[in-house]
């Protein structure tokens, strides 16, 4: 069965790592959100692509769920002697590594998804990774600080500010003259199902749905799309997904997620069994509704997640 599954960093890794469990002998393609991607030191970072590609490849930071395992931070502190920030961003040196030969590919000229291909060749994550676009989108924030608007970038807005002010305004920036990288478009054109996993709704999937082409081509795959809730219990487990969906007006409720992305791109979503109330609207919205466990506390939690959300992709099938 040929999956796709439009990913952003930790709840998609997670997820993904589940779905490999379920279904070992699925062909996923994983299109992954680069909205989050930062230029540091000189150097591309790509935060979502990187926690995707080490989860799936072994080499995470569990607990963190970003980074490396057994990182250490040398590169990091001879910068900061040098009085060379960002000091808030902290890349080890294990991952400085990726983003060293990251960008020294893209400056001989390959494009990010060539690039990372050939990062998953030391990887082999067991998907086949696309960024959802080789050109360059950069996710900003609209906030007020001392009494001024100003845009920052969105990893400044949750690493350096650890969203503690409103978001007033989300943009990824340059994603309307972006193109989807090769092979996204035929991936879903060719997909027997298209999996949202509980990625942030505004700055992962929503990003990767901001790319002139996907949102549509997902609309009409004329495949079941079935979606895992990223809100349990009125909260999101872990991250800004509340700040981020007040920026673009809904509600941090299972409910409100499943009618934002409305029934002409999902035909079904999974709540958790905290929020059993939800499946009735979100059944009056178009979109079918179950109610299982959603918190991915391991692998085979994930997993089980992953079989649900399989089934019921062949209940709207
Ligand atoms: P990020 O790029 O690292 O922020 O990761 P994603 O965008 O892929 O996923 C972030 C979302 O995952 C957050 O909104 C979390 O609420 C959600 N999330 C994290 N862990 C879990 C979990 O165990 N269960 C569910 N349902 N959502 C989760
Ligand atoms: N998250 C943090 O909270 N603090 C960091 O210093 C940090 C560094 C970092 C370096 C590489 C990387 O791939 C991810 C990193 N993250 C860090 C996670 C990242 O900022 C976010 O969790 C995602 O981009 C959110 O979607
Ligand atoms: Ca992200």
């Amino acid at each position: 069965m040929r999956m796709v599954v439009l990913a952003g960093g930790i709840g998609g890794a997670r997820f993904l790592r589940g779905l490999k469990r379920a279904a070992p002998d699925a062909d996923i393609t994983v299109i992954g959100n680069t909205g989050d991607d930062i230029h540091l030191f000189g150097l591309k970072v790509c935060p979502d692509l990187d926690t995707v590609m080490y989860t799936l490849g072994g080499g995470i930071d569990e607990a963190q769920g970003w980074g490396r395992a057994d990182e250490t931070f040398q590169v990091k502190a001879e910068l900061a002697a040098y009085g060379v920030g960002p000091e808030w961003f902290g890349l080890g040196d294990r991952d400085f590594a990726t983003h060293i030969v990251r960008t020294q590919m893209l400056g001989a000229g390959y494009p990010l998804s060539a690039v990372t291909e050939a990062l998953c060749d030391r990887w082999r994550p067991g998907v086949r990774l696309l960024p959802m676009s080789d050109d360059r989108v950069e996710t900003h924030v609209a906030v007020e600080l001392d009494g001024e608007r100003r845009a920052v970038h969105f990893q400044e807005y949750w690493v350096r500010l650890r969203a503690s002010v409103d978001a007033h305004a989300v943009v990824p920036v340059g994603a309307e003259q972006a193109k989807p990288a090769p092979g996204v478009l035929e991936a879903i054109a060719e997909a027997d199902v298209v999996l949202f996993p509980p990625s942030n709704p505004v700055v992962s999937i929503g990003t990767i749905l901001a790319v002139p082409g996907i949102r549509e081509a997902v609309a009409e795959a004329g495949v079941p799309v079935v979606g895992l809730s990223p809100i349990v219990g009125n909260a999101p487990v872990r991250g800004m997904a509340d700040k981020v969906l007040a920026a673009v007006g809904v509600e941090a409720t299972a409910s409100a997620v499943a009618r934002h992305y409305g029934s002409g791109l999902l035909d079904g979503w999974l709540v958790d069994t905290v929020d059993a109330d939800a499946v009735a609207e979100v059944e009056a919205a178009g979109i079918r509704c179950r109610a299982v466990p959603l918190m991915m506390t391991d692998v085979e939690a994930a997993a089980a997640m992953a079989r649900e959300a399989l089934a019921l992709a062949e209940e709207v099938r």
